[in-house]
């Protein structure tokens, strides 16, 4: 009975830990640029953090051929020749993390240039931190508990 309420008690505890929204920050939104570098095969910086609702103002030079700067989940893209710049604004509406990649074929290592994009923090990184803490704590009290059952049933 005991062993059945802790149970329910820790599969409650993992519910919450998985969907219970996390507070969310009030940060305003705000205006974002980034001058990105483009250059055989690598954007510098290819790590961009913002914040949801945020305008994001992508001032794209390439340094040598022609590149091009695609956002995925975004649908967006921009393109810039050598040795100019070009520019890509967006509001930042889905959170998560987003590869950017190059969609104009620069060479050979063309499919090797990726950036990454995270919008908002990464909740599901902390929720399956929290996750395997709530595991690692529950396995020894319920472990415990069913060999004590079990030895109580073989005196039976
Ligand atoms: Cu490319």
């Amino acid at each position: 009975m005991r062993y059945r309420f802790s149970l329910l008690l820790l599969v409650m505890a993992g519910l919450v830990v998985a969907f219970a929204p996390l507070p969310v920050p009030t940060i305003a939104p705000q205006e974002r640029t980034f001058e990105i570098d483009a250059h055989q095969f690598a954007y510098s910086p290819s790590d961009l953090h913002v914040n949801p609702g945020d305008t994001i103002n992508i001032h794209l030079t390439s340094t040598d051929v022609v590149h091009g700067l695609y956002v995925d989940g975004y649908d967006i893209s921009v393109e810039a020749d050598p040795g100019q710049s070009a520019t890509l604004t967006f509001v930042a509406d889905k959170p998560g993390s987003f590869r950017f990649r190059c969609n104009i074929t620069c060479g050979a290592m063309h499919p090797f240039m990726i950036g990454k994009l995270t919008v908002g923090n990464n909740s599901w990184l902390y929720r399956s931190i929290g996750l395997s803490i709530l595991a690692a704590i529950s396995f020894f009290p319920l472990s415990s508990f069913s060999d004590r059952k079990t030895k109580e049933e073989r005196i039976k």
